[in-house]
């Protein structure tokens, strides 16, 4: 047997050995899905991510995807091992919102609801009253509105724009964005269509303003991935992490999947379409924190216990 072979029978057997289950990330490679799926395990967005770590009985949860994924794990789940094959894979977004200066901005503004997306940190959740992913951004956002509330929004400025616009909330945005996402270019993408124009367009809403106008459906992860399947369109051009092709051509195994246009080309792009935190996870990384278990997140208790409660309302919400 080759060397990868050798690899991902060793890592059933940790699974099984540690009482483990893997919970990865549409835009982790597809080997790492693959395996995931066949080991009983999830792949999924954040939200359900969240959902079966902290509902599967495995008393540890290996989480493949970013930091702020396993803190959600860990803030869910206390209980339960958390690990990670590299705690140095973060995100752009969490980085854009550090809690000293996102605590400091929100005291500003006391009489608003702070909603923060799920690409942020344990501590920025616990700071936040919400904690929403772009699933159900709109309608957590649309009830908040409703109700009278205003509102500030961190950190994705261009899903912040998205959102203020469909529902009309009165928003103060944070301004940051996804390395990734932000790179998608509109001009390109009107010309590509030129090329394929039966083609619908799929975007996710991290995207600029002017890309997401040109889209047929905007939304998670999860829901392009439905919509993958659900339109009747058999070419579709994709504006997100291109790893999602993996369960988006299982959804839709008759259809042709082109990838979105980037700014820059293959050889000068380090994020174009691929998030390079995401790819930090890989097999052997997988292996050795199963073996060695020491790429654990650790979330001290009174950030969880705050934490909890704006994921909870979350959670629990029902438009
Ligand atoms: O861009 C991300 O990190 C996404 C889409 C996360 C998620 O909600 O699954
Ligand atoms: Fe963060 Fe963007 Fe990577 Fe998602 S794709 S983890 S938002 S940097």
């Amino acid at each position: 047997a080759d060397e990868k072979t050798l690899l991902i029978t060793e890592i059933k057997q940790l699974l099984k050995q540690e009482d483990a289950v893997m919970v990865a990330h549409y835009y982790t490679d597809p080997e790492l899905q693959a395996l995931a799926e066949e080991t009983g395990g999830c792949v999924a967005d954040s939200l359900e991510m969240a959902r079966f770590g902290r509902d599967h009985p495995a008393s540890t949860l290996v989480v493949v995807g970013v930091k702020f994924m396993g803190e959600t794990a860990k803030i869910l789940s206390p209980e339960k091992r958390v690990l990670m094959p590299t705690l140095e894979a973060t995100c752009s977004l969490d980085l854009g919102c550090p809690i000293d200066e996102f605590s400091d901005y929100c005291d500003q503004h006391p009489e608003r609801t702070v909603v923060v997306y799920a690409n942020t940190s344990a501590a920025v959740k616990a700071r936040a009253d919400w904690v929403v992913t772009s699933s159900i951004a709109l309608q957590v956002v649309k009830h908040l509105t409703d109700q009278g509330e205003q509102i500030i929004w961190a950190p994705d400025k261009h899903l912040g724009n998205y959102v203020a616009k469909e529902t009309g909330a009165d928003m103060l945005i944070w301004d940051s964005a996804c390395i990734v996402h932000d790179e998608f270019k509109a001009k390109a993408l009107v010309d590509l269509k030129s090329v394929y124009p039966d083609a619908a367009i799929l975007v996710h809403p991290e995207s600029p303003q002017s890309v997401v106008d040109l889209a047929d459906e905007v939304g998670s992860t999860s829901q392009l991935i439905a919509a993958a399947k659900n339109l009747p369109n058999k070419q579709l051009i994709v504006a997100t992490d291109k790893a999602i092709f993996y369960k988006m051509q299982q959804a839709a195994p008759d259809k042709l999947l082109i990838e979105a246009p980037t700014g820059g080309n293959g050889a000068t792009c380090k994020s174009c379409a691929h998030c390079p935190w995401m790819a930090m996870n890989g097999l052997t990384n997988l292996r050795d924190v199963l073996k060695l278990g020491h790429q654990e997140i650790v979330v001290e208790e009174s950030v969880r216990l705050n934490a909890i409660k704006s994921l909870n309302r979350m959670l629990s919400f029902t438009p």
